[in-house]
């Protein structure tokens, strides 16, 4: 499963993304250092079901009227500091647990409530600017701390005479969730001397950016935006990066709301219909919030998590169906499942997403909205329904 890891100062509002975008509780309180263990839960991509090209909707466990919700896994890690690299904080803990992740929201608070480590401060104290790029140069520098401590080994095989300086950099970076390709493709872009024991600092420390910038992608969310000053969240969207804007306390309060039935919302809804029962402060909260969703085009906690898989990890939904026709599983079950591919993917890959032994017993796919053959060579489309044809189906 992709998944996605939620980094940032304490008290941006990380737990409380998570639980929003879970619906798990996790202790969430105005005080550093709540998360202690990395949580790890269950969050939804969202996107248009297939079905919404038939007379029916479909009866999948994950769509709401033609809205998709595709899973993915999400990580709360708990708040860095700047310093973090060198134990700062709970410094190196954190930061070991986004290798884990393959794309990481960033949460800032975009009200300036809480300074550069995380203490609650009066609103617009801080500037909001300050928390983007540390997060990103503590992952660097960490990184870069780990090349260094094993430029040594590196050094040591290089008087190996079948020593290769690729296969070296790639034994040693893929603990970092860097696959091989990846690691080819920076080396490719970067001017190094072949043998290790003439690489500078500057080497080993532009590796470790590129390598970082590659294998772990960063969105932030501008949270806090039911309490933020406009210029802030408008000043942090100037930036010349992707910044989402979230109010993840009313992701939270919208989804409790929506269990409770004082309010019809799906996780990614724009707008938000609230009902007549509650009492009048819930339905006065409810109407503020609406006015917030009305200026940022909803609380943006999905507009995060999507942008993060279809946007920055550049994935696509496919459906694998077994009667092409009906697009249905072998007992009816319209579209059931959904697997998130990386964008150039084929029908080997999603026949191998499904099982291991589908992929190896494949012989040839079907596109289900067509009607026609796909080859091997094809490149699926988000939204794809394909039905494949294996030996071990
Ligand atoms: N106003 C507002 N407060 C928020 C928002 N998100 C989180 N908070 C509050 O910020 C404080 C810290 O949140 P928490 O999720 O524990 O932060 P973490 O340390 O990053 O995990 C809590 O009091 C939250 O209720 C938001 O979108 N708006
Ligand atoms: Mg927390």
């Amino acid at each position: 499963m992709l998944s996605i890891a939620l980094a940032g100062k304490p008290n941006a509002g990380k737990s409380t993304f998570y639980t929003a975008a879970t619906m798990a509780e996790v202790d969430v309180a105005n005080y550093p250092f709540t998360t202690i263990d990395a949580n790890r839960g269950v969050s939804y991509a969202r996107t248009d079901c297939p079905c919404l090209e038939r007379d029916e909707r479909c009866n999948a466990d994950n769509c709401e009227d033609g809205k998709r919700y595709v899973p993915i896994e999400l990580l709360d890690v708990a708040g860095l500091v700047p310093g973090a690299h060198e134990g700062k904080g709970l410094g190196n803990q954190f930061l070991d647990e986004l290798t884990n992740a393959d794309v990481i929201i960033n949460v800032v608070d975009a009200s300036g409530g809480t300074n550069e480590k995380g203490e609650p401060v009066d609103i617009g104290e801080h500037d909001p600017l300050e928390d983007i790029d540390f997060v990103e140069e503590e992952m660097d520098l960490w990184l870069a701390d780990i090349v260094d401590r094993n430029w040594e080994s590196v050094e040591r095989k290089s008087r190996s005479p079948d020593f290769d300086i690729d296969d070296a950099l790639a034994d040693m970076l893929s603990g970092f969730g860097a696959s091989p390709k990846q690691i080819a493709t920076v080396l490719r872009e970067l001017d190094y001397p072949e043998d290790p024991i003439q690489w500078e600092d500057d080497h080993r420390e532009a590796l470790a950016r590129d390598i970082r910038q590659r294998t772990k992608p960063i969105v932030v969310a501008a949270n806090k935006i039911d309490v933020a000053p406009a210029e802030n969240v408008e000043k942090l969207l100037d930036l010349d990066k992707p910044v989402i804007p979230t109010t993840a306390e009313g992701e939270l309060a919208l989804r409790r709301a929506a269990d409770n039935g004082l309010v019809e919302y799906d996780p990614g809804d724009e707008t938000i219909e609230i009902g007549d029962d509650g009492s009048d402060a819930q339905r006065e909260a409810l109407e503020g919030l609406a006015e917030t969703m009305a200026d940022w085009d909803g609380t943006g906690v999905q507009a995060a998590l999507n942008f993060a898989v279809y946007d920055l990890l550049d994935h696509l939904t496919a459906y694998p169906v077994e009667d092409a026709s009906k697009w249905s599983d072998g007992s009816g079950n319209i579209l059931p499942d959904a697997f998130l591919l990386p964008d150039g993917s084929t029908p080997v890959d999603l026949a191998y997403a499904v099982h291991s032994d589908i992929g190896d017993g494949y012989l040839h796919a079907v596109d289900a909205k067509s009607g026609r053959d796909v080859g091997e060579e094809y490149e699926l489309e988000e939204g794809d329904v394909i039905k494949i044809v294996s030996t071990a189906s």
